[in-house]
């Protein structure tokens, strides 16, 4: 599935001043030259509605919603980051495999965990939805398909709060009548060219002759096309870069603040992690606790080893130790509590790495 955050940078800043919320909302990228230049970045539905977009001069969109009672505000990256990682950090925990793909959008390789089922997978994207939506008050939109490109159009399909389901045996009569440019890659030039040979549609691009598409897009663009438009799409769901990271996360039988209780839970959320990465053969290097707090915040605190290790026993007691730093610093009962383990290296040394000499251990 793909999940992707509707409006995502208008609504961060409806979720930290909810009196915006029924008003216009364009978050912009002021360049600073004069009052009012720069470009729109995104907006809320409503601003979109006046026909703002991403990408607009500033100008253009203050003439839209002219007379109309607008909220203009200068984008806030740092903010936006740290909600993109709290999204991140609760939708990884529902996957099988993960990649996050820029600041607001995630594949989740639902497979194994649905058994191939697709009603499965429809309730656990409810599921989702619903806990972005208590945890953060965001809301999102999700597109399941039988691989990656398709998941991403269902997605694209319906918005905001939308949900598209495409099954396989529904590829085709879902992706046909679609313009070309919605399959990923046509750009606005591509489009033109496809125009000029008579593909409107993304069903005539599939019925197209092969050879003659890879006579004027060459071999690896032209082969693409062919099977994109057949709905065929074999890339694996992989977390890119070092970012890898397993974890797991599970909701309190009640609210609570009582240690043993909490880790009992965090046990056996140690357990599975540690499954999962002695299949792989992983060393971790930091450890992380997740803790959702009665009133729905997010919290995360982390720890950074001073060495790589595939100890059990030291990921619960590092868990432990910051379960223990958490509840000193709130007053609230936790609701969830989710375990990740991050820094991987594949082998498993018992050789202090140089760099463990240079580091010192810190925590966060
Ligand atoms: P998108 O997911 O493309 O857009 P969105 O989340 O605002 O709206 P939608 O409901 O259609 O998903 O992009 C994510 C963020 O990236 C967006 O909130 C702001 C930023 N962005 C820009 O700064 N400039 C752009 O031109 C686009 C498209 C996005
Ligand atoms: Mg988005």
């Amino acid at each position: 599935m793909l999940v992707d955050l509707d409006y995502f940078f208008a609504q961060a800043e409806e979720t930290r001043n909810p009196a915006i919320r029924d008003k216009p909302v364009v978050v912009c990228v002021y360049s600073g030259r004069s009052e009012d230049s720069g470009a729109v970045s995104t907006s809320n539905y409503l601003a979109r509605k006046y026909g703002v977009r991403s990408g607009m001069p500033i100008f253009m969109a203050k003439k839209k919603l002219e007379n109309v009672d607008a909220v203009f505000l200068p984008v806030d990256h740092d903010f936006y980051d740290e909600i993109s990682r709290k999204v991140m950090d609760i939708l990884r925990t529902y996957a099988d495999s993960f990649e996050q793909v820029g600041v607001d959008e995630a594949f989740l390789d639902v497979t194994q965990k649905t058994e191939r089922d697709f009603e499965k997978a429809r309730k656990l994207a409810e599921e989702i939805k619903d806990d972005v939506r208590a945890s953060l008050n965001l809301t999102c939109s999700i597109g399941i398909g039988p691989n990656k490109l398709i998941a991403k159009i269902a997605a694209d399909s319906q918005k905001p709060d939308g949900f598209t389901v495409v099954k396989p045996e529904g590829v085709q009569s879902f992706l046909f009548p679609l313009p070309i440019d919605r399959l990923i890659g046509v750009g606005v030039k591509t489009k033109e060219k496809m125009q000029s040979l008579g593909i409107n549609t993304i069903g005539e691009l599939a019925a197209y002759d092969a050879r003659k598409l890879t006579s004027v897009f060459g071999k690896r663009l032209g082969s693409y096309f062919h099977n994109a438009a057949l709905g065929l799409d074999d890339e694996p769901v992989a977390e890119k870069g070092e970012a890898e990271s397993v974890s797991r996360i599970s909701t309190l039988k009640q609210d609570t603040r009582d240690m043993s209780f909490i880790l009992s839970k965090t046990d056996q959320l140690c357990d599975e992690i540690y499954s999962a990465i002695q299949k792989q053969q992983l060393s971790f290097k930091a450890v992380a606790i997740i803790a959702i707090t009665t009133d729905m915040i997010v919290h995360a605190k982390s720890k950074t080893l001073e060495n790589p290790t595939s100890d059990m026993e030291i990921m619960k007691q590092v868990v432990k130790e910051l379960l223990a730093k958490f509840l000193s610093e709130t007053q609230l009962d936790l609701r969830r509590i989710g375990v990740r383990v991050a820094n991987f290296s594949k082998e498993q040394s018992t050789q202090k790495p140089l760099t463990s000499f240079i580091e010192p251990a810190k925590s966060d």
